[in-house]
């Protein structure tokens, strides 16, 4: 029986500096990724994209925050659209949209999988560690807060109200290079496991990711990848607003998707960040496709799926 895929487009631009991450959807479906996936096997759904109504400004003790009302109505109608999403398939894509949409995305998970008994697990590719609360983000671009939020952490309580928080033991940061003074502070309480490009440059990716899979598998988890396009080095991938050198690799890319694959043990995705405005003839909306391709199943030879239990 054919795997089943939902697409779901999140065109949120209010968490970002810049403007631009509202045609990321329609970037990602012109590089055809529902027609990649069609292709290695998937059924696959396009369900077009999440909208929100107009909606008042919204006052907050902390006076650098921007679009938070924005922010909070599109968090709180993803979450919504992204749980209705997942069930319907097995594995849902949600495509951003800046990384706000975690905020939503992440929580409907944690829901769909608390309702199946299991424990959701987070796999984030970033730069950056979005582990600011509305406080403490000094920007004030909510691009920087999701993480905070979706563990539980105090001072978001202008967002809607989390129904599941995720456990920081769960989750695992890769490609982390960016990281404020708070979110430091945040890492060390929350104990959540960060390999940044000094540890990746140490051990290669294969050693912390196959680690954490093999954690995932051991508790019966669902896990969530959640994929920033500035993990990717800005020379492969311009079309980012928050560029940051000294990103992975193309091959480190597609080995983590192809090693994520063959563990069979992804349950959803997030593509974020991807701001077209920016893109070269839009070969970063055609990388991360090419990327998703590879998690979906794309290999060059056949080889056989890993046990990581
Ligand atoms: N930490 C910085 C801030 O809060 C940069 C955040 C950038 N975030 C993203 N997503 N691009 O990872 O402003
Ligand atoms: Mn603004
Ligand atoms: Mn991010
Ligand atoms: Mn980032």
């Amino acid at each position: 029986m054919p795997k089943r895929c939902a697409i779901l487009g999140a065109p949120i631009e209010t968490g970002a500096s810049q403007r631009g991450c509202v045609m990321g959807p329609a970037s990602l479906r012109t590089a055809a990724i529902e027609d990649e996936l069609r292709a290695l096997g998937w059924e696959v759904s396009d369900l077009g994209d999440v909208a929100i109504p107009p909606v008042a400004p919204l006052p907050h003790p902390n006076p650098a925050l921007h679009h938070l009302a924005e922010t909070r109505a599109w968090i709180g109608a993803l979450h919504e659209a992204a749980f209705d999403a997942s069930q319907t398939c097995d594995l849902p894509v949600f495509l951003g949209g800046d990384h706000s949409m975690a905020a939503g995305t992440v929580p409907a998970m944690a829901r769909r999988a608390a309702a199946a008994d299991r424990p959701l697990f987070v796999l984030w590719l970033d730069a950056h560690p979005d582990l600011h609360t509305l406080m403490s983000t000094t920007s004030g671009n909510l691009h920087g807060t999701p993480v905070a939020y979706f563990t539980g952490q105090t001072d978001c309580e202008a967002y809607p109200p989390l129904p599941q928080a995720v456990e920081p033991r769960n989750i695992c940061m890769m490609g982390i290079r960016s990281v404020d003074p708070a979110e430091r502070g945040r890492i060390r309480e929350t104990g959540i496991e960060v390999h940044d490009m000094r540890a990746i440059d140490e051990t290669g990716v294969l050693v912390p990711l196959r680690a954490f899979l093999a954690r995932v598998a051991q508790a019966g988890g669902m896990l969530h990848v959640s994929f920033d396009v500035d993990f990717l080095d800005p020379s492969i991938a311009p079309a980012v607003g928050t560029t940051v050198p000294g990103g992975a690799t193309f091959r480190e890319a597609h080995l983590i998707m192809e090693t994520l694959c063959d563990s069979g043990l992804v349950t959803s995705l997030d593509l974020v960040e991807l701001n077209p405005f920016l893109d070269e003839r839009g070969r970063t909306a055609q990388l991360l496709c090419d990327l998703t391709a590879s998690l979906f199943g794309r290999q060059v030879m056949d080889r056989m799926t890993r046990s990581y239990l």
